[in-house]
């Protein structure tokens, strides 16, 4: 497994936490960086919500996968050797069912999953030599772009990257731009992006894989400030917070915020920062933006990469586009 963004001392980098958080919670609309959601405590709450009955798009994806697992491993295999490359793994769930199909079609790759929790990327290189040691696995450990600097350097062959699970939702339009731009300039004629999409649909069905009704997605949410509490010895009363998520159906855009439910102050020892919340201030913490088809393809066409061929679930709620290299 390859840690990026340690310091020598085997430390994780906390000061770059301890820099975000208090430029965050400076600004006049508190805002906070939704990739620091995923310690241990959020990555294990993020799979107890991909299980949740309202949390529908693990499930529609997981679909699109065993429905076109053949067509998707036939299509990525057509110019011989590549590296299958996974930004925001996680459990790779759904990707371990193409890595079954293009074993079975002897296909010629190796795998590099890459996530920004440690404790994920264990799990998943444990679990894969477990179910597939077939596959060659090289576990990366980072945000995406150190990866993708990595990958440069490490990964010269032809590559599929996978970018899934609807993880593109969580930048606003122009990171996304700037996201797939830079995807596209360290890829080549002849590499393949499939990207995962959750598509626009009944705002009710989207409200509630954001709130449900065990709680869950709040725990998640909250758990941010429990993190806070932890890394950068801070006093966050958490029960004096809660959760709160609304859909806007003008921008097809999920968005959570935690708000403090009294006028309170905190402080952030290790931020060096001391932080007064009016009663019902908000935290916005995520962004979960949901795309029509037509937007997804222009995107792509914006950031240098023409749409191939789009995998649906049965009920058209869920897309995994495959581009390829303009
Ligand atoms: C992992 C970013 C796709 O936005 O649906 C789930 C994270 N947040 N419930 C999403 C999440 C609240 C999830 N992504």
């Amino acid at each position: 497994m390859i840690e990026l963004g340690r310091q020598n001392d085997g430390s994780t980098d906390s000061s770059a936490f301890a820099r975000d958080v208090a430029q965050g919670l400076g600004q006049k609309q508190k805002t906070l960086p939704s990739r620091y959601f995923y310690d241990g405590t959020g990555s294990r709450l993020f799979q107890k919500i991909m299980e949740l009955p309202e949390y529908y798009l693990t499930r529609s994806e997981i679909e699109v996968f065993e429905q076109n697992k053949y067509e998707m491993a036939r299509q990525f295999s057509g110019g011989g050797f590549f590296h299958l490359i996974d930004l925001g793994a996680g459990d790779a769930l759904k990707t371990k069912i193409l890595l079954k199909e293009l074993s079975s079609q002897q296909s010629n790759f190796d795998y590099v999953p890459v996530d920004i929790s440690g404790e994920a990327m264990k799990q998943l290189s444990e679990s894969l030599q477990q179910e597939l040691p077939q596959v060659a696995v090289e576990a990366v450990v980072g945000e995406y772009f150190q990866a993708l600097e990595w990958l440069q350097e490490n990964k010269s062959g032809r590559k599929v990257l996978l970018f899934l699970g609807s993880n593109i939702g969580n930048f606003e339009t122009e990171e996304s731009i700037d996201f797939l731009q830079s995807i596209r300039s360290y890829l080549k004629p002849g590499d393949r992006l499939l990207m995962g999409v959750d598509l626009r649909k009944n705002p009710d069905t989207i409200l509630k894989a954001y709130d449900d009704a065990a709680g869950v997605t709040a725990a998640f949410n909250l758990n941010l400030l429990h993190r806070i509490n932890r890394e950068l010895d801070a006093d966050f009363n958490v029960d004096q917070f809660c959760h709160h998520a609304i859909y806007n159906p003008l921008e097809g855009v999920m968005r959570s915020f935690i708000i403090s439910k009294v006028a309170q102050d905190v402080h952030i020892r290790k931020a060096n920062v001391r932080v007064h919340f009016d009663a019902w201030e908000a935290i916005h913490t995520e962004n979960s933006y949901k795309y029509s088809l037509p937007q997804v393809a222009e995107l792509g066409q914006k950031c240098g990469f023409a749409a191939e061929t789009v995998f649906y679930d049965s009920r058209q709620g869920f897309a995994d586009i495959l581009f390829s290299v303009r």
